[in-house]
């Protein structure tokens, strides 16, 4: 049965660990809304600020989030890292195993990880993480911000996303509950935080990679911000400590680490 922000509102709100819950039905982004409410008064870690609609819903480098009304989870947390900022990428891919188990426990989708913050089902993109970083005074700040697409039928996708977008209705062929999911989603956060605090950063990458089966050796294309013109091919060898994705380059062997900010395509060999 669809459910309505209220429902999903008071689930998030009832799963333990989270601090407190911040529930506007339209912001142009959660994320942004987060940083505001944390820059106008003090707001615990392990905030959660949940969004019915988006007006200006961003992706990474500046991109669009399409975000309609209803039909959307569009979600973000506060947290204050105790570890190295070097360490930050690691919490990309902890939103990104949170997203997705959530996909797979709740929906039974069967999805997979692209680095660094795609959910992706079926060859579509179903969701995807932003995490924003600051340092002030009082140590570092990271919102990490979660869309997933989930009442969506076909038609309620733009054209320009239809071919590589979907969402968990569309995968199912029955209407998701958003309250469900969301509560995972954020359980799942909690959780996977804890642990990484706690130094656990084996298992979340062990996690992350039994998600992203294309990142232990897939062949990967990397382009860097110029695009196609700074373009190279590899393969990719698994995580490094940062988080970041190491791509063993065809050109000369060498093994680079590739970091957020560059984005790296699958190929397909035949
Ligand atoms: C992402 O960026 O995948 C990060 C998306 C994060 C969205 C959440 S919603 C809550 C929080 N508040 C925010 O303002 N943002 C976060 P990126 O990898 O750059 O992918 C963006 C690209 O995905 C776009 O350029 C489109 O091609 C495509 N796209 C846009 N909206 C989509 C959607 N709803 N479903 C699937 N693909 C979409």
């Amino acid at each position: 049965m669809s459910a309505s922000f209220h429902d999903v509102v008071r689930r998030v709100g009832e799963v333990p660990g989270v601090a407190a819950v911040l529930a506007c039905e339209q912001v142009d982004s959660t994320n942004d809304a987060l940083r505001r409410r944390a820059d106008a008064g003090a707001i615990p870690a392990g905030t959660v600020l949940l969004a019915d609609t988006q007006t200006a819903g961003r992706g990474r480098l500046g991109r669009h989030w399409h975000s309609p009304r209803g039909l959307g989870l569009y979600l973000s947390w506060l947290v204050r890292p105790r570890g190295d900022v070097a360490w930050f990428p690691r919490w990309t891919l902890l939103g990104a195993v949170a997203a997705g188990a959530a996909c797979r426990d709740v929906a039974g989708a069967v999805v997979r990880l692209k680095w660094p913050n795609d959910v992706v089902a079926r060859g579509r993109k179903l969701g995807g993480v932003l995490a924003d970083l600051r340092t002030s005074a009082g140590g570092p700040e990271l919102i990490l911000g979660i869309g997933l697409n989930v009442e969506h039928r076909e038609d309620d996708l733009p054209p320009e996303l239809r071919s590589r977008a979907t969402s968990l209705s569309i995968l199912s062929g029955t209407i998701m509950d958003r309250a469900d999911l969301a509560a995972s989603v954020v359980q799942g956060l909690v959780t996977l935080g804890d642990r990484l605090e706690r130094g656990d950063w084996d298992g979340l990458r062990e996690r992350w990679t039994a998600l992203a089966p294309g990142a232990t050796s897939g062949r990967v294309r990397v382009l860097d911000r110029q695009g196609d013109r700074g373009a190279w091919t590899g393969t990719a060898a698994g995580l490094d400590e940062r988080g970041a994705l190491r791509v063993r380059r065809d050109r000369d062997g060498r093994e680079v680490a590739v970091l957020d900010g560059e984005s790296v395509v699958p190929l397909v060999e035949r």
